[in-house]
């Protein structure tokens, strides 16, 4: 740790011009749950946003988040929407943090995903992670909300794929900025899209696979179970119909994708920082450090300001229970 420490200052530089190497050590150490690791990550942010000499100083990259159930299509899409967008608009960067449950079961989050991606090893605008999740019902993994932190400083714009199924799916309303439900055309027993359970989520459905016969029709039955679901917001809800086949109704989805980057950072992760920390201990420590944080430290909001920051409250969580 000692000499990571000595390499910080050069290493954020890297990464601020997104030298991939120099990424992927910073992830390490974003994900990496050992306690004299909340130090260097508190250092790293600070470099971070401090840096004068470079043009991610003080950056904040849009989150943009896609979920939906395995198969709907969310890695084919990311594949073709990421080399468009890049192709759109010169000056942008990308990361991809993709969430993938199967690698539970498979030991590894390296492969599956990855190999689906069409993916530029040598371009530096975009940069592509593979996490495992906490669960086989998808959801973020433990680290996610950190890596965002860091991915968020470094590039214009995170795209997460998580999958969404059951309780998990509203953690990705708490880490994104924008929500995409990515749906698949309805099978001929016809399951309701509103017993999907994940309607009230989003803020906005991609219905893909458009090149399939029920695609219209699942289309309009998309459109009513809205009217049930969200009969206020629904006339603001958009549902863009795609195919990561044919590309057919791609350009309206990033032109979207594009007004959301460009309209400005995210809404803040530090605003989220009470939530996480929330789960955090209630992953490390159970229902009784959760009874702790609550009742003798006075909650997550409270306990952060008293730390003096996130990572310093993890800190002091830690001694404090441990
Ligand atoms: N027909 C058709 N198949 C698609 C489309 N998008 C993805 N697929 C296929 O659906 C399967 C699941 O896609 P994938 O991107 O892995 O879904 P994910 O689990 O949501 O990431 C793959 O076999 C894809 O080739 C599409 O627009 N049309
Ligand atoms: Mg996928």
């Amino acid at each position: 740790m000692d000499s990571l420490e000595q390499a910080l200052p050069g290493l954020v530089r890297e990464a601020q011009q997104l030298n991939k190497m120099a990424v992927a050590r910073l992830i390490s150490l974003f994900e990496d749950d050992r306690e004299g690791s909340a130090v260097l990550r508190s250092q790293t942010l600070r470099l971070l946003d401090a840096n004068p000499d470079t043009d991610t100083a003080g950056r904040r990259g849009r989150i943009l988040g896609l979920t939906g159930t395995p198969g709907s299509g969310k890695s084919s899409l990311l594949s073709r929407i990421t080399v468009d967008l890049l192709e759109r608009n010169a000056e942008l960067s990308l990361a991809v943090l993709a969430i993938d449950p199967s690698s539970q079961v498979s030991g590894g989050a390296l492969l599956g995903d990855r190999t689906r991606m069409r993916f530029l090893p040598a371009e530096k605008r975009l940069f592509f992670r593979s996490q495992a999740s906490q669960t086989d019902l998808g959801g973020l993994g433990p680290s996610s909300f950190q890596v965002c932190r860091l991915l968020s400083r470094l590039f214009d714009c995170v795209m997460i794929e998580t999958v969404g199924i059951g309780q998990s799916e509203a953690d990705i309303r708490h880490l994104a900025d924008r929500v995409y439900l990515v749906l698949q055309p309805l099978g001929g027993d016809e399951v309701q899209f509103l017993k999907a359970g994940i309607i009230e989520i989003p803020h906005a459905f991609i219905l893909n696979k458009s090149d399939e016969p029920t695609a219209l029709k699942s289309f309009h039955h998309l459109r009513s179970s809205m009217w049930l679901a969200r009969p206020f917001e629904s006339e603001d809800l958009p549902i863009f119909q795609t195919s990561a086949l044919t590309g057919a109704g791609l350009e309206e989805l990033e032109s979207e994708m594009l007004r959301q980057i460009e309209s400005g950072g995210t809404a803040g992760l530090e605003m989220r920082e009470p939530y996480f920390l929330d789960r955090w201990v209630h992953q490390e420590f159970g229902k009784s450090g959760g009874r702790f944080l609550a009742q003798q430290l006075g909650g997550a909001t409270v306990f952060i300001a008293q730390a003096g920051g996130y990572e310093q409250a993890q800190a002091a969580f830690s001694q404090a229970f441990g």
